[in-house]
């Protein structure tokens, strides 16, 4: 209770605001709260199921196919430059370890190997000169190394994530030959392999595939995806929540990572839109991000109403508060978003979507914030301060319709060249500024304009499916979750993207498909569709 008043104190004038770092009397209670609730990771050892030989197929996703090998799993002696690709089976994460026998006469001399790992068929076999992205070529599972000793396992250091294994003898020696003689794989996750192991559930192969991504990302935090940026990501987590909330239930997954967003924040009290872990938690400097930080009472509200947990609600309180105060100061007086007021923001992060105007999708993400902040504040007794958040949320929806909502098309146009978007009607559906017959017209409206921007990523695409629930649109909702999350449903993958983009395999926001993420948190909502649907009046399936 003393830390609650300290809060009030704080944030109703009587400790400064100039404060070195607003956070300072809660910071290390949050960072210890974030250790204790750190997860103990599952540990499972996988087999490959067996040598592949990967083969172009111009039916299959980017273009080629795994097709099981005639040659036994082991055995055949490596042949300079002739890759050996092994399939584990199933998307994995963690720890390889790869054994070989000598086949002929005895090691006379080091070897050098390639080993390549990936989570796509088509990844297996692409050149990676010259690198084409704008993220570093290491984010690529190449090991080149060189063995000395092939009678001793060979562990390979880094963690690594994906399907598919390549090993190629790039040098050898003429005095020997020597063959792989075991793979396995020691696969972790925080999330535990038998429960909720597929199980053909009634929404079958996505469901199952969404449920793969979910356990492969939740290790010692959500990670937004394994194989990369490997990290924790404030609107990531946010997903990884709903989907957790449905699923696993590792609900202190969720406290850990609410925690360590609190405990990182910058002086000023903003929270960093992605932080590591290691080697002790630190946030990526530099990247404060308002749209992100706005997701961060959302989660605070999933966790909570999933687990009753008011005392976090209570503790994280001043963080809540924090990122809604200063996300005020981007506003006009009349309540309008206005993103020249740059300020402390590096940039707006939501939807990988070249030429979106944020204006009126931040302007729904900051009233969808409040809405959650007004949940949040009845939640600890705090009508007041409810009322307030509601009623802020009103002018800014109040600022919106009068500035933003074309009556004409009727849909909302945004910034100085009123460009229709998706996203501008999904969040003005999804924050509640416009319902009913309104928030279907917006949504019929855009979709009669074929210049309308789309979505960008599965997570736009999450709150797409939100709108369409909100707006009576089940239908259009499980038409969505069957084309476009079920477009990633192929045989060759068994995990969901984090970009997608139905009319070209290769789309990425980097600069090159083969950095993207075919692994992705915010791409596993299914598992939260499925099970808060069929519990709706009107299921997805209706
Ligand atoms: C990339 C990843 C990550 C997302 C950010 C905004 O780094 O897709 O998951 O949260 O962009």
């Amino acid at each position: 209770m003393k830390r609650f008043l300290l809060t009030i104190c704080l944030f109703w004038g009587v400790i400064p605001l100039c404060a070195q770092d607003v956070f300072a009397p809660w910071r290390a209670s949050w960072a210890k709260t974030a250790e204790a609730c750190k997860p103990e990771l599952s540990v499972e050892t996988v087999l490959p199921s067996c040598r592949v030989e990967i083969v172009p197929d111009a039916s299959e996703y980017q273009g080629y196919k795994a097709v099981p090998a005639s040659t036994p799993l082991y055995g055949e002696p490596l042949e300079e430059g002739v890759p050996v690709f092994y399939d584990l089976g199933r998307h994995v994460t963690g720890y390889l370890t790869v054994n070989f026998q000598i086949t002929r006469r005895c090691q006379d001399a080091p070897v050098r190997l390639r080993l390549f790992f990936g989570e796509l068929p088509s990844e297996m076999t692409a050149p990676l000169e010259p690198w084409a992205s704008d993220l570093g070529r290491g984010w690529m599972q190449e090991e080149i190394l060189t063995v000395e000793d092939l009678s001793r396992p060979l562990e390979i250091p880094r963690r690594l994530s994906g399907r598919y294994l390549s090993i190629e003898l790039l040098s050898g020696s003429r005095g020997f030959d020597f063959t792989v003689s075991e793979v396995s794989f020691k696969a972790v996750s925080s999330a535990s392999f038998s429960e909720y192991a597929p199980d053909g559930n009634s929404a079958g192969a996505l469901y199952d595939r969404a449920l793969n991504t979910l356990r492969e990302c939740m290790q010692t935090v959500y990670e937004d995806g394994p194989k990369r940026d490997r990290r924790l990501w404030g609107i990531d987590a946010y997903f990884g929540t709903l989907s957790n909330n449905s699923t696993f239930k590792n609900h202190n997954l969720t406290k850990r990572c609410l925690y360590l967003l609190a405990s990182l924040s910058s002086e000023e009290g903003l929270l960093f839109a992605d932080v590591f872990e290691t080697p002790s938690p630190h946030p990526q400097d530099g990247n404060i991000s308002l749209d992100c930080s706005l997701f961060y009472p959302r989660m605070l509200l999933e966790y909570a109403k999933a687990t009753g947990d008011v005392e976090t609600v209570r503790d994280l309180w001043p963080v809540v508060v924090r990122q809604v105060e200063a996300a005020k100061e981007h506003l006009t007086a009349e309540g309008l978003f206005c993103p020249s007021v740059t300020g402390k923001y590096s940039w707006l992060i939501f939807d990988w979507n070249e030429g979106l105007d944020r204006d009126v999708q931040t302007q729904g993400i900051m009233i969808w914030a409040l809405r959650g902040c007004s949940q949040l504040a009845e939640m600890i007794g705090e009508r007041r301060r409810s009322a307030e958040f509601d009623a802020f949320a009103n002018k800014m929806a109040k600022a919106v319709l009068k500035h933003c909502y074309d009556r004409r098309a009727r849909l909302f146009v945004s910034g100085p060249e009123r460009q229709v978007s998706w996203n501008s009607q999904i969040w003005m559906v999804v924050s509640g500024v416009v319902s009913g017959e309104r928030a279907v017209a917006a949504l019929e409206s855009v979709a009669r304009d074929p210049k309308a921007l789309t979505p960008g990523t599965p997570a736009a695409n999450h709150f797409l499916v939100e709108a369409y629930l909100m707006s009576g649109l089940n239908s259009k909702a499980g038409e969505l979750l069957t084309s476009y999350w079920g477009g990633m449903v192929t045989d060759q993958t068994d995990t969901l993207f984090e970009v997608y983009d139905p009319s070209n395999d290769y789309t990425s926001p980097y600069g090159s498909w083969q950095v993207n993420s075919y692994c992705h948190l915010w791409s596993t909502t299914p598992l939260f569709f499925f099970r808060t649907a069929t519990s709706s009046p009107q299921s997805l399936r209706d």
